[in-house]
């Protein structure tokens, strides 16, 4: 039997590395893991329950249609942050406005959370990995006050923590402070995440792409001509790449993280700024793609330097091996 690690062991030993209290780190996480555990739990049993399936017959305010299990795990979360002092302010896609929770130990709390509380959503019923992506900043409003727009709108490099859990074939949680990328898997059993994937590393090069290509002739020129030279014998491998898409980012990205490849939804006709939102999921997984050594682009600009200007801001998004994205770049048009 391997030695595990725990996940409050592995932050508790590596704490010289987080430059913020570390008993709210600790905090965050384990508000973070509870949460996942139970969100985990009603993915896994969805098909037995009648709460859990299916749609709710209400819209976000981008106009898609929501799940059940989508407001489900919106307000896991936000009853997990909102009486435990460290966060002040919750921003997710589910909800028109952010959240500034206002109990006391809400305005003393220093931290904000953005989340997408169930990414790839239309994977639900047909039992399909989906995620969670998180990020947490530093608030910039004083403390005592509510939390106001400007401490949700904060260049991704300013992170101080993010994340994503994967509900897949195991619930995984990976996640970085900003001194490299951890995985934790769930044990079952135990009701507890241990070490698994310790020090990750994106692969510099690879030869997965995944792109939904059925927007392909509604894609510029240039991102038309990367897909040619992924499916020809002109690239580094002298084969074409496999095309790889489960339609929902959080399994895209952790394959290519694990094994090398490039992820890409850029702007299209249907979604002329791109469909993927800044705050909830570009730059969450910017920040991982980074800190394992990969790259996170709009295409034109890194992405991590964005200043957000709305809530729910979509961008143009790149993200994977470090070759792949800087190819892909050198493709586009300026
Ligand atoms: P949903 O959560 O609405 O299913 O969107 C998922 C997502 O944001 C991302 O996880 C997928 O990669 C992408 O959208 C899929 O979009 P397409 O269905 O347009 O390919």
């Amino acid at each position: 039997m391997l030695n595990l690690i725990s996940l409050k062991e592995f932050i508790i030993n590596t704490k010289k590395d987080f430059s913020y209290p570390i008993d709210d780190l600790v905090s965050i996480l384990t508000h973070i893991e509870q949460a996942a555990k139970s969100i985990s739990n009603d993915i896994r049993n969805a098909g037995l329950a009648e709460h859990v399936l299916g749609t709710k017959g209400s819209q976000n305010i981008q106009g898609e249609e929501q799940q059940k299990l989508d407001v489900i795990a919106d307000l896991v979360f936000i009853k997990a942050f909102e009486n435990s002092g460290l966060i002040c302010g919750f921003a997710s896609e589910e909800n028109d406005d952010f959240i500034a929770f206002k109990s006391d130990a809400g305005k003393n709390a220093p931290y904000i959370a953005l989340f997408d509380p169930l990414d790839g959503s239309s994977n639900i019923d047909v039992n399909v990995s989906i995620g969670t992506i998180f990020s947490v900043y530093k608030r910039i409003s004083p403390l005592g006050s509510e939390a106001i727009i400007d401490d949700m709108l904060q260049e991704g490099s300013k992170q101080i923590l993010a994340g994503y859990i994967l509900y897949g074939s195991s619930t995984m949680l990976v996640f970085t402070t900003g001194n490299g990328v951890n995985g934790f898997t769930l044990d079952t059993n135990k009701g507890n995440f241990y070490l698994s994937h310790p020090n990750m590393l994106m692969p510099e090069n690879g030869r997965l792409y995944a792109m939904n290509e059925g927007n392909i002739k509604e894609c510029e020129i240039g991102l038309r001509d990367y897909i040619t030279y992924c499916q020809s014998r002109e690239n580094q491998t002298g084969m074409p790449y496999s095309g790889r898409y489960v339609g929902s980012l959080v399994a895209d990205f952790h394959r290519n993280l694990i094994k090398g490849g490039i992820y890409i939804y850029p702007d299209v006709l249907s979604a002329p700024k791109g469909k993927l939102r800044l705050l909830y999921e570009c730059n969450p997984l910017a920040f991982i793609a980074e800190q394992a050594g990969g790259l996170a682009s709009t295409g034109r600009k890194r992405v991590l330097e964005i200043k957000p200007e709305e809530l729910h801001q979509r961008v143009p998004y790149y993200v994977g091996s470090k070759q792949m994205v800087e190819k892909a770049m050198s493709f586009l048009k300026n």
